[in-house]
C-alpha cells in the first residue's frame, strides 16, 4: 500500500527546491496526489543575522549548523500532519546508500520531512533527539559516495525517485511493472536494454532487425540478453 502524501523540505535555500514545481513532481502536485511544504530554516531564527551555523566543538575547519532552529522548523512541520509517525530524512555523505529497495519502502510513510543541511552538516544531536521520539523515525541517507555542497540536491533526487513509484503519478504503469522485473530479476539487479525508436537508420546506425520483426518473443529474449552484456560490462 502506497501512502505517501506530505512532503516537507527544511533549507536555507528554498529556491533551490523551484524545480519540484516541474514535469511528473510538478503536476502529481497539481492533481492533488501529493503535497509539498518548502520552508526557510531562517524563519525558525532569532537574531537579526539569522545565524543558522557556528564554530565545531573541538575544533576543525568549517562551521555547523546550530540545533536549535532546526529542533524548531521539524517541531513546525510535525503539526502539520498531526497523528502520524514522521520519516525525518537527514541528507548526509554518510548516510544509508539510496538504492530503488530503500524508495520504494519511503514511498510507505504518509509524511516524509527532509532536512537540508550546508556548510559542514547539522550539529549530530538534531538526529539523536529526533530518534529518541516515538512519532518519529530518523533516517541518515546519502544519494552516493561523492560530496555534494548540501542537502538539498540529494532531496531532490529522493524525492523524485519515490515520487514517481505512486500511484497516478506516471501515465502508463506498465512501465514501472517492467522496471521492477529487470531490477530484481533472478540473476541479480540488471541494467537497463538499449531504446531505439525512428529512424529505421540515423548517421549510418542501423535499429538491430530484431527489434523491427514483430516477433515479441524474440525481441524478450534479445533485450534480456542485452541487459546481461551491459550488465556485466558495466564499469562500476
Ligand atoms: C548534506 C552539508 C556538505 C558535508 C565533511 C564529508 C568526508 C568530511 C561538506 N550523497 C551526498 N553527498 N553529499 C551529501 C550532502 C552534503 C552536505 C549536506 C548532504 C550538508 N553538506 C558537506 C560534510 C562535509 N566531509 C566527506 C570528510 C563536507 C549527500
Amino acid at each position: 500500500m502506497n501512502n505517501v502524501n506530505r512532503f516537507d523540505v527544511i533549507t536555507i535555500f528554498p529556491e533551490y527546491l523551484a524545480p519540484l514545481n516541474l514535469s511528473l513532481i510538478g503536476k502529481a502536485q497539481a492533481a492533488g496526489l501529493i503535497s509539498i511544504g518548502i520552508h526557510d530554516l531562517r524563519d525558525q531564527t532569532s537574531d537579526v543575522h539569522g545565524s543558522v551555523d557556528d564554530t565545531p566543538y573541538g575544533g576543525g575547519a568549517g562551521m555547523v549548523m546550530s540545533p536549535e532552529p532546526w529542533g524548531s522548523a521539524i517541531d513546525a512541520v510535525a503539526e502539520l500532519v498531526p497523528n502520524e509517525v514522521h520519516e525525518l530524512i537527514v541528507l548526509t555523505p554518510a548516510g544509508q546508500k539510496l538504492t530503488q529497495e530503500l524508495a520504494i519502502e519511503l514511498t510507505k510513510s504518509k509524511h516524509l520531512i527532509f532536512a537540508c543541511g550546508r556548510y559542514e552538516g547539522i550539529d549530530v544531536r538534531v538526529s539523536d533527539f529526533y530518534s529518541t521520539q516515538k512519532n518519529f523515525k530518523v533516517r541518515e541517507i546519502s544519494i552516493g559516495d561523492y560530496v555534494l555542497g548540501g542537502g538539498e540536491v540529494a532531496t531532490l533526487v529522493i524525492m523524485e525517485a519515490i515520487i514517481r513509484l505512486l500511484p497516478g503519478v506516471i501515465g502508463n504503469p506498465a512501465s514501472l511493472d517492467e522496471e521492477s522485473h529487470t531490477l530484481t530479476s533472478d540473476d541479480g539487479a540488471l541494467v537497463e536494454y538499449p531504446n531505439y525508436t525512428k529512424p529505421k537508420e540515423w548517421r549510418g546506425l542501423s535499429v538491430p532487425d530484431v527489434l523491427l520483426s514483430g516477433n515479441h518473443g524474440e525481441i524478450a529474449k534479445w533485450r534480456l540478453e542485452q541487459a546481461r552484456i551491459r550488465t556485466k560490462n558495466r564499469p562500476n
